[in-house]
């Protein structure tokens, strides 16, 4: 999804608007309320340490959305990190900007009622209680911002779909190896009730161990569950990709053909081998 031009009306020239805490109203906070409690209810043995961390060093289990002045008090004082407020989706070239400069832009707006299982577009909930507690890990919060500088450079190469995948595979829909079993990482399991099992209980999508290159070349969905989910070892791991070559790691890319979303690849580290049941069943449409 991309977006271009001018900020939209009373937005700043870098897509910030405030945050303008006192204006949410009391529904608002209940929706964050209920969204949040389903979800520390059944992350413990599902999100990895270093999110569970995030969310208490936050103190987000306030009565309701968080006031970012607030958390970014004790994130900037972890990582160096802040929150600012946007009014959804920025320019890639904005996004990339924020993440050089840690600072993390979370949609103001959050869902409605009506909508709590599923959105396109990233909400205050996705953001802030699926992206942010990660950034008080201080490997993790190097990685954003390696990978914002790293945005930064693919966008004036035209390589910018690898990156995504990488955004995606990772920071987004990312599992991590620990000697308990599979944890999340990824903001966007971590944020979802039926994606937190889903990632890590469903026999239907692959779990690959990760690798730069197969993860670039490997296309995702943006509508639906993932229908493969790549595996890291560690953050420590995660990290150093961002110290590859990218040129090398580029001109490799650019003969290579898409690996299709389903399948398996030469020298995939295999987690499980996947039904893809949910996927040729339909997926959200289907029952689950
Ligand atoms: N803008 N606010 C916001 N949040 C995102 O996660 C985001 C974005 N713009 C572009 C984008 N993500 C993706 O295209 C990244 O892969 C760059
Ligand atoms: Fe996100």
């Amino acid at each position: 999804m991309s977006i271009d031009g001018a900020p939209p009306p009373g937005a700043r020239a870098d897509w910030t608007i405030d945050q303008d805490w006192a204006s949410y109203t009391q529904a608002e906070h209940d929706v964050w309320v209920t969204l949040y409690q389903r979800q520390v209810e059944m992350l413990p043995g599902r999100a990895c340490d270093a999110f569970l961390r995030g969310l208490d060093a936050l103190d987000l289990h306030r009565g309701g959305i968080p006031e970012f002045d607030r958390i970014n008090v004790e994130l900037r004082k972890l990582t160096g990190w802040s929150v600012v407020a946007v009014p959804g989706l920025v320019p890639d070239e904005v996004f990339f900007d924020h993440l050089a400069n840690r600072r993390f832009p979370a949609g103001r707006f959050i869902r409605k009622p009506q909508e709590l299982d599923y959105l396109q577009e990233p909400d205050v909930f996705h953001d802030v209680f699926g992206h942010v507690p990660m950034l008080t890990d201080p490997t993790f919060a190097d990685y954003m911002q390696a990978y914002g500088e790293g945005g930064l450079k693919a966008l004036g190469r035209g390589q910018l779909h690898n990156l995504a995948r990488l955004y995606w595979y990772t920071v987004e829909f990312g599992l991590m190896e620990t000697p308990e079993g599979l944890r999340i990482y990824g903001a966007g399991i971590v944020s979802s009730h039926a994606e937190s099992i889903f990632a890590l209980d469903d026999p239907s999508p692959n779990r690959i161990g990760f690798d730069l290159e197969r993860v670039m070349r490997t296309p995702y969905r943006i509508d639906d569950f993932q229908q493969v989910y790549f595996v890291i070892p560690s953050l420590k791991a995660l990290r150093e990709t961002t110290l590859a070559d990218f040129t090398a790691v580029y001109a490799r890319l650019d003969g290579a053909p898409d690996i299709t979303i389903d399948a398996m690849a030469p020298g995939d580290r295999i987690f499980t081998c996947g039904t893809q049941a949910y996927a040729t069943a339909g997926g959200r449409l289907a029952a689950v």
